[in-house]
């Protein structure tokens, strides 16, 4: 689970997650809420989702945006983990309404 992806495999996983970045190091999703409030709400889930699995994201956020980082320090890059809580990510922003990917509609 902690084991650093393939090149193949981070070739999948960018076919596998349409939302996010795929970069050397880290899977990377920018997410855009109604307003400050509700970006907040989700991070604040997010974060108990991290605890739970005891990895934790980069998050970088202005008001209504949120820029999600996921990366594993102890592997020193991208690794099956990384992609399950990529995915995570993006059930917890479907059920708050958000698109799939930049560009896919909202319902
Ligand atoms: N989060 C992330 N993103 N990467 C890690 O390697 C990591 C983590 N390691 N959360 C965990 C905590 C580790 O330090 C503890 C001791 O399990």
């Amino acid at each position: 689970m902690r084991t650093l992806l393939s090149p193949s495999d981070l070739a999948g996983l960018a076919r596998a997650l349409p939302a996010w970045r795929v970069g050397a190091q880290s899977l990377e999703r920018e997410l855009v809420f109604a307003d400050f409030s509700a970006a907040w709400a989700f991070l604040t889930e997010l974060a108990l989702l991290a605890e739970r699995h005891d990895h934790h994201p980069t998050v970088e956020t202005t008001y209504n945006r949120a820029r999600v980082r996921w990366t594993t320090h102890d592997a020193g890059g991208i690794t099956a983990l990384d992609h399950r809580l990529a995915e995570a990510t993006d059930r917890l922003a479907a059920a708050r309404g958000l698109p799939a990917h930049p560009g896919a509609p909202t319902h």
